[in-house]
């Protein structure tokens, strides 16, 4: 069941402190299909795994809205 969920690593810009994972973490698991967030401060990623794939759009603008910014499409 797990093999059809697609898990994306996205480079997120700004991170610098915990409230920044969290406010981060938060904002990506309010999305539609959004199933488990990890975000990892020392790398500065957010890897997402979802029920279907994410517009990138959607994610570009959750982390806008958390104050943060996607460095680069994401590469899977
Ligand atoms: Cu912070």
């Amino acid at each position: 069941m797990l093999d059809a969920v697609p898990t994306i690593a996205y480079p997120v810009l700004g991170m610098t402190c915990d409230h920044c994972v969290r406010a981060v973490r938060d904002e990506l698991a309010a999305l539609d299909g959004v199933a488990a967030v990890d975000v990892e401060l020392s790398t500065g990623r957010a890897v997402v795994t979802s029920d279907r794939p994410l517009p990138v759009e959607a994610v570009r603008a959750a982390l806008d809205e958390a104050g943060y910014e996607l460095a680069a499409e994401p590469t899977g």
